[in-house]
């Protein structure tokens, strides 16, 4: 079934963290995330509404996209095409962008909205949708770069008393040996551990990195430059430790060259990073074909791309727990009445109709900064 796009809303929210996030690439304190709302009308005329989440952040740390960049390319660049593409489903979002270079996250964002309305005219689940098997998934928990132990210890305890299966910290050269040897000392050897990297060393930190190997970790992720494959393979072969990709990979057919290159031995999707949820899952078979363990990462989402994430996640070759925690990891209230929990260190994957949340409408209006209407002819209308 296709439908036609009658009207889309971009609007801003703005979260605050319950506490900051520091990464090696700046620290966080609040979000200003992007949502978009398609109404879509079926061949009969009657509209389903659906929603996506724009995981680009306030700035181009993380990767080349930011919120304002990719609320402009949406409203300029990629809702004319969409809209002129005719009657879509959302298999169709991505090849009627594909002339438009880069720009995932946004790109991700209006599919996500036409797939989770799509879902909802159907009456299907997000999981379902998938042919996803498992009904719950072990939740893993992002630990940000602390300044002092004392209190990255206090914080690992906080998680590890919340029941989260895996932690994973954030690392940068003068913030790494000596913390993960603390962290490794309070959860002890059993208690799965990774770290991330977010890009911070260079092709010559080898033997540094190595120093990570008598701590047993789970991986070791994104050490060099996004683009730096060829550094990856060299590292790979040089530490024990398996290495890991995230800003490395943003399609199925680059993560391709990075396994057979040997620069990814475990593979981080995130939807948004790769222009979508139908892109994550073709790398996810890739990875199961390749023998490549995965597992899915997390962009600080609110509870629609919590939900969305669990589902992916609940796939077969998502062996590694995700980072996919309770929303109270990051937020004290979720703009969604059935936010993602953990019980016994596991999330329950949503069964609903759609991506598998609830809007809790009177609070995302209560937190939203800005709001625009898009309708067929791209007339632009502030709410
Ligand atoms: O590198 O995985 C990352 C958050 C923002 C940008 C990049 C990353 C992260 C995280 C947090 O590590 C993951 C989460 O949402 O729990
Ligand atoms: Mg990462």
């Amino acid at each position: 079934m296709t439908f036609t796009i009658e009207r889309v809303e971009l609007r801003r929210i703005a979260m605050p963290l319950v506490s900051p996030f520091r990464t090696s690439f700046g620290s966080q304190t609040a979000r200003d995330i992007l949502l978009v709302r398609v109404d879509l009308a079926d061949a009969s005329g009657s509209i389903v509404e659906g929603w996506g989440e724009c995981v680009a952040l306030s700035e181009p740390s993380y990767s080349p996209e930011y919120v304002d960049g990719a609320q402009h390319v949406i409203v300029h660049h990629l809702l004319p095409r969409l809209m002129a593409a005719g009657p879509i489903e959302a298999a169709d979002v991505s090849p009627a962008l594909a002339k438009l270079h880069g720009h995932p996250m946004a790109k991700a964002a209006l599919e996500m909205a036409v797939l989770d309305a799509q879902l909802r005219a159907n009456g299907t689940s997000f999981a379902t949708f998938l042919g996803a098997e498992r009904t719950r998934i072990p939740s893993g928990v992002s630990v940000g770069i602390h300044d002092s132990i004392d209190e990255l210890l206090t914080a690992v305890q906080g998680y590890v008393d919340d029941g989260y299966v895996r932690i994973k910290l954030k690392i940068e050269p003068g913030s790494d040996i000596e913390q993960v040897a603390a962290v490794r000392d309070l959860i002890g050897p059993d208690t799965p551990f990774q770290v991330d990297a977010n890009t911070a060393y260079r092709r010559t930190d080898g033997s540094h990195l190595a120093r990570l190997d008598e701590f047993h970790l789970l991986l070791i992720e994104q050490p060099l430059p996004e683009d730096d494959i060829i550094g990856h393979a060299r590292l790979a072969a040089e530490v024990e430790t398996p290495i890991c990709l995230d800003e490395s990979l943003v399609s199925t057919s680059g993560t391709a060259d990075a396994i057979d290159l040997g620069a990814c031995e475990i593979a981080n999707i995130k939807p948004g990073r790769v222009g979508g949820y139908l892109e994550a899952v073709r790398i996810h078979d890739l990875c199961v074909a390749r023998g490549v363990p995965v597992w899915c990462g997390g962009m600080l989402e609110t509870g629609i791309g919590r939900a969305a994430n669990a589902a992916l996640a609940a796939l077969p070759g998502f062996t590694l727990p995700g980072d996919i925690s309770a929303s109270t990891r990051f937020y004290a209230r979720d703009i969604v009445t059935d936010p993602i929990t953990i019980t016994n260190g596991h999330v329950t994957v949503p069964t609903t109709a759609g991506l598998g949340f609830d809007l809790d409408r009177d609070f995302l209006d209560a937190v939203t900064t800005s709001c625009i209407s898009i309708d067929q002819r791209g007339t632009v209308t502030e709410l």
